[in-house]
């Protein structure tokens, strides 16, 4: 059941002219003066609400600070993001949606924070998130694959946030084998997929998102100054959080809906078009060789395809890559 204040945002965002508090508390069935204090609710949390005599209530802009309804507001999505839950500070995303996961919460739940503590990468790595400055996300999925196509939901997250970024401004992104995007040759964004599975079934998958927003230079800690930076510092201009988020949202269940639909050529050809170094020759060294290879690009199993002078092609799990 929806609460009455959801519903009341709800009527409210559809509405384009004023309306009236009496038919406000005719669709809620609850009286005027109640309407009158959630009236007053919205405004403390940063709603804009003009009242105007005989005419009634209409919204005027919402709120800067994110919250779940701004965040669901006008999403327009039909599964991602339905349960959705944001926090002020947490340690972790990725923690607390293993939490809901193992409390059964659907495929698609989001939880979004607007600082990490103690946000992590691969390999337990630390990563910044500073305070509102950035997006710090992890998806709850719920999909119908083997663990062996688990990979692949990197590669088609990735693909979204470079989509993004390309679309709605004139940066030129490029996703680094296996989940960074680079612009400019520097990281503004990382991807983490957890998985818990069965032998030959995925239980679920929390895929994290982080992605450096708002920070100026200084804002990004000194030690990865040089490989790091944020969609403000590139680009010149400040980006709205909020609806970043939802963009991403929209573009993930629309990309993840074709590939379950019509499988992952359509995700690899993306991913190629934007992968970094792809079709160059890069230093590539493993624990038993190193040698000069030609970057061909990815595998449905997530590795990467590389082919040395005399035309052998392997495929790359691990390996040190001088990019
Ligand atoms: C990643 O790991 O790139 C995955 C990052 C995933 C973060 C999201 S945020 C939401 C969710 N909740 C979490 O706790 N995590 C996920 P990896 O490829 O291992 O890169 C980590 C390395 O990137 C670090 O060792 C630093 O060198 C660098 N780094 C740390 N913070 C960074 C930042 N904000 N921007 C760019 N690079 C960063």
């Amino acid at each position: 059941m929806e609460s009455t204040r959801k519903q009341l945002i709800n009527i409210l965002e559809k509405q384009k002219e004023h309306i009236s508090g009496q038919e406000l508390s005719d669709q809620l069935n609850i009286s005027r003066t109640a309407i009158w204090k959630h009236m007053n609710e919205l405004k403390k949390d940063g709603y804009q609400i003009e009242a105007v005599q005989r005419k009634g209530y209409k919204i005027i802009s919402y709120p800067d600070k994110i919250s779940e309804n701004t965040l669901q507001w006008g999403l327009e999505t039909s599964w991602i993001g339905k349960e959705l839950h944001h926090y002020d500070q947490v340690e972790s995303t990725q923690a607390i949606a293993h939490r809901m996961a193992k409390q059964g919460k659907p495929h698609g739940t989001v939880i979004v924070a607007d600082e990490q503590v103690k946000g992590k990468g691969r390999m337990s790595r630390p990563w910044h998130s500073p305070k509102g400055k950035g997006i710090w996300m992890s998806l709850l999925l719920r999909p119908e694959l083997a663990p062996i196509q688990a990979p692949q939901l990197t590669l088609l997250a990735a693909t979204v946030l470079a989509e993004l970024i390309s679309h709605y401004s004139e940066l030129d992104p490029k996703i680094k084998w296996p989940n960074d995007i680079l612009v400019n040759h520097k990281k503004i964004s990382g991807i983490l997929t957890e998985m818990q599975a069965e032998q030959d079934q995925i239980q679920y998958v929390v895929l994290g998102i982080g992605i450096n927003v708002n920070q100026e230079e200084d804002e990004i800690p000194e030690e990865i100054r040089h490989k790091a930076s944020s969609l403000k510092i590139e680009s010149n201009k400040t980006w709205e959080v909020q609806t970043v988020i939802q963009h991403i949202l929209r573009l993930f269940e629309q990309t993840y809906d074709q590939y379950l639909d019509s499988g992952f050529e359509h995700v690899k050809s993306i991913w190629e078009h934007y992968g970094y170094r792809i079709g160059e020759e890069v230093k590539i060294s493993t624990m038993k060789r190193s040698w000069k290879a030609f970057l061909v690009g990815i595998e449905p199993d997530g590795a990467l395809l590389a082919r040395d002078d005399s035309g052998n092609e392997e495929k790359l799990y691990s390996a040190e890559i001088h990019w």
